[in-house]
């Protein structure tokens, strides 16, 4: 069975088709040959992810999922949600990260979260999977793997930030791997 994977990350599709297992074959957004910039104008991570797939299926009626994920920060209201790839006004992950802990400053109050919602359209219905990890924003950054705050992140439960974990002991615990595995539960029934 095909399932169209509504993003260009060729990393993300070959970790997601690797836990989906290969009863289902997964196509990414250039596999389809769809180049457009799909809106993302939500104000949670549902309706990103499910901006996505009604995209998909309203111009292709294709069976397909789509993720949306972030930082949600308790002392910033949950900032920066939805906002977390461009929080500063720019991609650059250095200055958003630089932005956060600015924006705490020395406020005691730690607390936040990551988490990914992956919307699935399939057998003409809507489905939604979640996957959240708590966890505290440190001080100052600490690690060089992972991608965007993972730097100043350290998961409940342990003394390293994601930057400081290899690929497999973060997958292992991710938010977005705990969203993934509900999915991949899922479609395991098909
Ligand atoms: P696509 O939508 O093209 O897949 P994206 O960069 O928007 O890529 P996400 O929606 O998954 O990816 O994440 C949005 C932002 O949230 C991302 O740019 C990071 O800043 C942050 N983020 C998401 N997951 C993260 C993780 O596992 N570690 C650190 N930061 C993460």
């Amino acid at each position: 069975l095909e399932l169209v994977f509504a993003t260009n990350n060729a990393h993300k599709l070959e970790e997601v088709q690797a836990i989906v297992g290969d009863k289902f074959v997964l196509k990414s957004l250039s596999d389809i040959g769809c180049q457009d910039d799909i809106p993302e104008t939500g104000v949670t991570f549902k309706e990103n992810a499910k901006q996505k797939t009604d995209y998909l299926v309203d111009k292709y009626g294709l069976y397909c999922f789509g993720d949306d994920s972030g930082l949600e920060i308790d002392a910033l209201n949950g900032e920066p949600g939805v906002y977390s790839a461009r929080y500063s006004g720019t991609r650059d992950m250095e200055k958003n990260i630089e932005f956060v802990l600015e924006k705490l400053g020395d406020n005691p109050n730690r607390t936040a979260r990551f988490k990914t919602v992956i919307s699935l359209y399939f057998n003409e219905q809507q489905h939604f999977f979640e996957g959240a990890i708590e966890g505290k924003i440190i001080k100052e950054r600490k690690g060089e793997k992972g991608f965007g705050y993972d730097p100043i992140f350290i998961p409940n439960g342990y003394d390293k930030t994601f930057a400081e974990m290899s690929s497999e002991e973060k997958n292992a615990i991710s938010h977005r791997a705990i969203a993934v595995s509900k999915l991949a539960e899922f479609l395991k029934n098909y």
